[in-house]
């Protein structure tokens, strides 16, 4: 394994210091699957070596992104691994996107390499080569596929690819108040650092300790489960419990094994629904962890009073990964509802008004934040890059939030347009846009109401065309051929009209009160 560059530098790549926090012994269980399988530390490395190798030998530019849409599965993680060990960049797409949205991603990142499902090869390879990607592979999530195949033609010896710790990692696209994807460019040491210091934050246990053991149930094509879950999980040289889905019965049932959970609010709403979910059930764990969505406090409530646990809810972002955090050890403070906790060490966050000027403690203003963990800009987008940092270098989140006197940040709304639905952000802009699009639509406004499972879901109102006439479920069926699921909304309304203040400017707050209720 290679750790220092000719000149004795030592390596930036993410997966060095992965690699390295592997246990002494490379026979434990290192990832256990739903489907009876298990992989051993040795497993990950050899398989990791051999997939690197592959990539090794495509003769791709440094900097060559590898984009990846497949189905969850070891064989995916191992993908990833291998991706940042080769030293390339990899790209994770959700499994819901359609050929549109893939369109775009592939258009603009061009890959040069694209994974994606036996399934799908058909329109993803005429998408890819139509954008000039050299290779394009299948992996399904059940070992099979044109990857795997090459794959086990190669060596399983590796020498780490030297990367400094600015050289890029990942792009993980983002929708912005535009509605248009942009690609959040993330590199190896704003992952490590970030993995690090959650590390410390979240008290891993060292084998020693009693170690720990990590349910991921989380899709891994965003921030939460593809980092923080899975550099957690391997930086601790820890176990998982891998899940191809999310199965609230079979995560309480895993709980007598495991000891820490990571989730999206809905994943919490849906395990308290479960009658199996009681304080002995939960009895081996040791940490609750919330974030990517607000968690309602009457859910932090119901899990301290059915489990015995509190939740740590924790604030971040792909452009920044984790940012907040609810304290973990008691002497830090209390774990407070409703709040994402203090600032992580390193991370500087302030909160200033309309006029660039900070607001008093407590008072309401616009998050903005710097640190290590701050991400190198948008794939490709400098102008919109250097909008979004202020003079002196902080990104401006987009998030509205509050400090109060003891330090806890509290989010209290978003000024960009943005509905979180389920963890998986929705932007109206882009939904308003297809909506546009469709025949006889004149103008259309997609706002966010609550929902109880989904946190918030989007709900269309749509303004006809002189003489047009619209079938509100036409609309949703044109959706649903054209959209990710998640992002269509889930019920649509044909208006007359769409209140607008003085300027002209769709009043959503009026849209959201009127339709929430
Ligand atoms: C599924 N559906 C949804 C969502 N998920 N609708 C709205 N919002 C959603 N999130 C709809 C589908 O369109 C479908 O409707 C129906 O529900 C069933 O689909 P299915 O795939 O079976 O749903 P599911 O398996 O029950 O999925 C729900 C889920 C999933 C488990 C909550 O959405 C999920 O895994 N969410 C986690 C997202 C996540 O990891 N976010 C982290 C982002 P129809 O039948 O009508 O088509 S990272 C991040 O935000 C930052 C940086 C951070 O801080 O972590
Ligand atoms: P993403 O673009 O997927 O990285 O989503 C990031 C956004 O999710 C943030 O800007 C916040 O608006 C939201 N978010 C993440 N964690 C939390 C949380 N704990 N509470 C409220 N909002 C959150």
């Amino acid at each position: 394994m290679q750790t220092q560059s000719n000149s004795g530098q030592s390596n930036g790549n993410l997966f060095s210091a992965l690699r390295a926090a592997f246990p002494q012994d490379l026979d434990a269980v290192a990832v256990e699957t739903d489907n009876g399988l298990y992989y051993s530390w040795r497993d990950l490395d050899r398989a990791t070596a051999m997939m690197a190798n592959l990539l090794a030998s495509l003769d791709l530019a440094p900097g060559a992104r590898i984009a990846v849409q497949v189905e969850k599965s070891v064989e995916a993680l191992v993908l990833y691994l291998a991706t940042l060990r080769a030293g390339f960049v990899f790209l994770p797409l959700n499994t819901a996107y359609q050929s549109a949205e893939i369109e775009y991603f592939i258009g603009n990142a061009e890959p040069a390499v694209v994974v994606c499902t036996a399934k799908n090869f058909g329109w993803v390879s005429k998408i890819a080569f139509k954008a000039g990607t050299q290779s394009v592979f299948t992996l399904n999530d059940d070992r099979t596929g044109s990857l795997l195949e090459r794959v086990a033609h190669c060596s399983d010896q590796h020498a780490v690819a030297f990367r400094q710790a600015d050289d890029l990692a990942a792009i993980l696209y983002t929708s912005g108040t535009t509605g248009r994807s942009k690609g959040a460019m993330l590199s190896h040491g704003n992952l490590l650092s970030n993995a690090r210091v959650l590390k410390d934050y979240w008290g891993w246990r060292s084998a020693e300790e009693g170690g720990d053991v990590l349910i991921h149930a989380l899709p891994i094509f965003h921030v939460h489960g593809l980092f923080v879950a899975i550099h957690g999980a391997l930086l601790n040289g820890s176990k998982m419990i891998w899940m191809s889905k999310f199965d609230p019965r079979l995560v309480i049932k895993k709980m007598a094994e495991a000891t820490v959970f990571m989730g999206v609010p809905t994943l919490y709403v849906r395990l308290l629904a479960e009658p199996g979910l009681t304080v002995d059930a939960a009895r081996h764990m040791r940490l609750f962890i919330a974030g990517s969505a607000p968690l309602l406090i009457e859910t932090f409530n119901e899990w301290q009073a059915k489990t015995g646990h509190t939740i740590l809810e924790r604030y971040g972002m792909s452009e920044t990964l984790m940012l907040t955090s609810n304290p973990y050890h008691e002497a830090d403070g209390e774990r407070r509802a409703g709040t994402v906790g203090f600032p992580l060490p390193g991370v500087s966050l302030r909160v200033q008004d309309d006029d660039a000027q900070p607001v008093a403690t407590g008072e309401i203003g616009g998050i903005q934040v710097k640190g290590p963990n701050v991400f190198k800009g948008y794939w490709r987008m400098p102008e919109k890059t250097a909008e979004e940092f202020t003079a002196d270098g902080y990104f401006k989140t987009g998030d509205v939030g509050k400090i109060d006197a003891l330090g806890y940040v509290t989010i209290v709304g978003r000024s960009k347009d943005l509905i979180i639905s389920g963890g998986y952000n929705v932007y109206p802009a882009e939904i308003e846009g297809v909506i546009n699009d469709l025949p006889g639509v004149a103008e259309s406004a997609v706002v966010g109401i609550p929902h109880a499972d989904f946190g918030e879901v989007g709900v269309a109102l749509v303004i006809a065309k002189p003489g047009a006439s619209l079938d509100p479920s036409e609309i949703i069926a044109s959706l649903k051929a054209q959209l990710a699921n998640f992002k269509v909304p889930k019920q649509c309304f044909v208006v007359d009209a769409l209140p607008r203040n003085a300027m002209g400017k769709v009043q959503k707050n009026v849209l959201r009160a009127q339709y929430g209720a």
